[in-house]
């Protein structure tokens, strides 16, 4: 282990574990620049206390075999070499710029967004694409979510989260909470609603996970056939009166539409598709049919799965068909600091006949450009080409494309043909290792961090993390990385910010009215808002928190449009005054900050489309719909007679953030799994070695058997080593 200058204190310090969405509140005792013990923090407004088993390993992240600590520049023959960050600066914002005064920074893409802990450094960036005239951007988001926000949007006006502490009736759609979280404290929600007899957790999985364990429903559908169950369990809603009609006529627009084609679906034939008895079909429906509170959670087994947008869009209505929105106990829509999935540009206008038209599409491909984020599966034939508009460079930060997009041979080629790709991660990954430079961050334990992945509800939270450590040395945080290049782009003149930064180290209440007479003269301001707060603000406050200072902007929007949200919870003030005390609670309250708090029977937010109504009449989903009749999906063939499921979650995984073998000394984290039956059907042994071929890859495996699978299903799951 290379230095580390710690700030050592022998007693437990706030801050969250970055593993999984949850960011769990924890308490650290730290030792050496290690990470040595954890334990859940009660004070964290939603986590409470609670930890799952990975929180434990969190010293693999912090001090992890591969972590980087100085800046590198490949050689001519493909070996790197440390330089100076005075040199990677200067070099990587020149060759960047070249890419933007001969072809355009539009032939520029960002990719990554944060992982699973860090959103702070991505949200820096937007000024560092701003100075480079970056518009092309994707996101692991671009391959699991976008289908879900762009449904949601369509029809609810946001991005929607469930409130599984409260519900009646828990659906899980190809999603193993106890393993992969999702929700707050999930294990023992899972527990709860398992064990209460008047509460019902349905679990729609092939596999008979730790979470269909509990279930009062496992739907052991057959991979890839859930719109059709889906669609037969609505057709039975509808046909059996199951729906609140009252509900539906008073808050929605184009039911009617709806229920013509939900009328339609052979429940029975879809049912027996899916491999689902028809009685179940009819549990579920009446499981649903009895309560208004229903949360519903979806993610990869069915985002990475045939139909997956279609599956978005009716598991809203299994939702809104019982009126189970924007109360307790049932869907919401969330309300963050800052909008991870904010639509943006992406998104186009909605026609008479209920298409959306004028969205915006990329420029080789012609993919939909949803939440601004360009697909994954499209990256590599933006690069691979000889189009005109092709992708030249790329700037990585937080993500490891290379190894975590479909077709990864196919994007490394890719990566090969960019005139620059440049890499900032706290690790050498799979990614880094194609880069032409790669620059060394500070971990998400060496300075302050955050994430926007904050979706409760009423009430809603904010965690701003204090560091434990002083930055890993060589390093840097984000922040410093990306003002640095925008200072190397010649976006400002040196000394022009002067004013705002005297105006900042007299106080928030004296900088507010300085900050915004600012931006309103010069639009640079605004533009360039990360970076401006970062060294204006930040000086003020403090070394430590000053990759915090843009979150006071946020906080003074968030303020201007939620003020008796955020008053209730508790925040004071008039004007600025109310943003500035939002900012100053952030900055004291290491455990976490409940920055709003919603009034449920009366909360405009929930009704964001412009008509005050759900729009369910979404065209193109209605047309996908009435397509299952007729659609076929790729059979099983005698050279490939197993179906493999390319990454599941255990407790022993989490994407590529955890890159030490080390941490797992049995082979729980990489093995292979197999029913039994198969196993031995294809001639492999349990706990033997063997050669997994798929059409597109190869690799060696050590096989588990594991009667939990389905079978005819084998299961690889992901991880950074291997
Ligand atoms: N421990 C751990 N936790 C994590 C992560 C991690 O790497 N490790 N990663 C985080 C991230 S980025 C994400 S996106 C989430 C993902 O969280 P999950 O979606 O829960 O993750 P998986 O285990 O990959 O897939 C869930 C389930 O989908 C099932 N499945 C497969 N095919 C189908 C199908 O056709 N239909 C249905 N209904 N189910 C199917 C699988 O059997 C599996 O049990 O986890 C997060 N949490
Ligand atoms: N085969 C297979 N592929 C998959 C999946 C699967 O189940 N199977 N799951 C998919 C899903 S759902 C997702 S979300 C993606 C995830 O894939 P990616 O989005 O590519 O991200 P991660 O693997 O989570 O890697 C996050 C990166 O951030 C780095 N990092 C951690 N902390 C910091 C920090 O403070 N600063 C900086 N700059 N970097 C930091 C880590 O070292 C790591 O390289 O993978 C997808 N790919
Ligand atoms: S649920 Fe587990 S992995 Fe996720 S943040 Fe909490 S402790 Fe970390
Ligand atoms: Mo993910």
């Amino acid at each position: 282990m290379s230095a580390v200058t710690s700030a050592i204190a022998p007693d437990f310090r706030p801050t969250a574990c970055g593993l999984c969405y949850a960011n769990c509140g924890i308490l650290a005792q730290t030792e050496d620049g290690h990470i040595i013990k954890v334990r859940g923090d009660r004070n964290h407004p939603a986590s409470r206390g609670y930890v799952c088993n990975k929180a434990a390993r969190l010293d693999y992240y912090q001090q992890g075999r591969d972590r980087l600590s100085s800046p590198l520049r490949r050689r001519l023959d493909g070996s790197f070499e440390a330089i100076d960050w005075d040199t990677a600066i200067a070099e990587v914002a020149a060759r960047f710029r070249t890419i933007r005064d001969s072809v355009g920074g539009d032939r520029i893409l960002y990719y990554g967004g944060g992982g699973q802990g860090n959103h702070l450094g991505p949200f820096h960036a937007s000024a560092t694409q701003r100075a480079l005239g970056i518009r092309v951007r994707s996101s692991a988001l671009a391959q699991e979510k976008t289908g879900l926000a762009w449904t949601s949007e369509r029809v609810l006006g946001g991005y929607w989260h469930g409130d599984f502490e409260h519900c009646d009736v828990a659906l899980l759609m190809g999603k193993n909470a106890w393993q992969s979280n999702g929700f707050q404290r999930a294990r023992v929600v899972v527990q709860e609603i398992g064990r209460d007899p008047d509460r019902t957790l349905i679990v729609f999985d092939p596999r008979r996970t730790e979470t269909a364990e509990h279930a009062d429903i496992h739907v052991a559908l057959k991979p890839g056939t859930d719109a059709w169950c889906l669609a037969a369990i609505l057709g039975h809603m509808v046909r059996s009166g199951l729906v609140n009609d009252a509900w539906l006529a008073a808050h929605t627009n184009d039911y009617a539409q709806v229920r013509a084609l939900l009328e339609c679906v052979p429940v029975e034939a879809y049912a027996d598709f899916a491999g689902v008895p028809l009685a179940q079909i009819v549990a579920v429906a009446d499981a649903l049919g009895a309560t208004d509170r229903i949360a519903v959670y979806e993610d990869i087994g069915i985002e990475m799965a045939p139909n997956s947008t279609l599956c978005s869009y009716l598991n809203i209505l299994l939702f809104v068909l019982r009126g189970s929105f924007a109360n307790a106990g049932g869907m919401h829509l969330v309300n963050p600091l800052l909008s991870i999935f904010a639509l943006g540009s992406g998104s186009g206008s909605v026609n008479a006949e209920g298409y959306e038209v004028g969205y915006r599409t990329s420029a080789v491909t012609g993919a939909r450009v949803v939440c601004g984020l360009l697909p994954c599966n499209s990256m590599a034939e933006e690069i691979l080409t000889d189009h005109p508009a092709r992708i030249r460079g790329m700037l990585v930060e937080s993500g490891n494309p290379a190894h975590s997009v479909a077709d990864s041979q196919r994007f490394r080629e890719a990566c090969a043909a960019l005139d620059l790709l440049v890499v900032i991660d706290v690790a050498m990954t799979e990614t880094a290792r194609l880069a032409d430079y790669v620059l060394p961050a500070s971990s998400q334990y060496e300075k302050v961090e955050a994430t926007f992945f904050n979706f409760e509800y009423p009430e809603n939270f904010h965690h701003l993390r204090q560091p434990l450590f002083a930055p890993r040395s060589g390093t840097l945080p984000e922040a410093e990385i990306h003002a640095r290049l925008i200072e190397a782009l010649g976006v400002f003149e040196p000394g022009e910010l002067q004013a705002l930064a005297a105006a900042a180290t007299a106080g928030l209440d004296t900088f507010a009215p300085v900050f915004f007479d600012a931006m309103r003269e010069d639009p640079r301001i605004g533009a360039y808002a990360t970076y401006v707060l970062y060294r204006t603000l930040g000086p003020a406050l403090g070394d430590v928190q000053a990759s915090a200072a843009p979150l006071w902007l946020l906080c003074q929007n968030y303020a201007r449009n939620n003020a008796d949200d955020v008053r209730r919870a508790g925040h004071a003030g008039e004007g600025a005054g109310l943003g500035n005390s939002l900012f100053k609670a952030l900055l004291t309250q290491p455990s976490g900050t409940i920055v709003s708090k919603a009034d449920v029977d009366n909360d405009p937010r929930q009704w964001r489309k412009p008509s005050g109504r759900l729009e369910l009449g979404m065209r193109e989903m209605l047309d996908d719909l009435s397509a299952l009749q007729s659609m076929q999906l790729p059979g099983r063939t005698e050279a490939f007679p197993l179906l493999l499921m390319a990454g599941d979650r255990r407790g022993t995984t989490d994407n590529t953030a955890l890159r030490d073998p080390a941490w797992m000394r049995s082979n729980d984290a990489t093995a292979l799994t197999i029913h039994p039956l198969d196993g031995r059907a294809v001639g492999v042994a349990d706990g033997g070695r063997a050669r997994l071929v798929t059409r597109r890859a190869e690799a060696d495996v050590v096989i588990r058997y594991d009667d939990t699978m389905a079978p005819g299903m084998v299961s690889l799951p992901n991880v950074g080593w291997g």
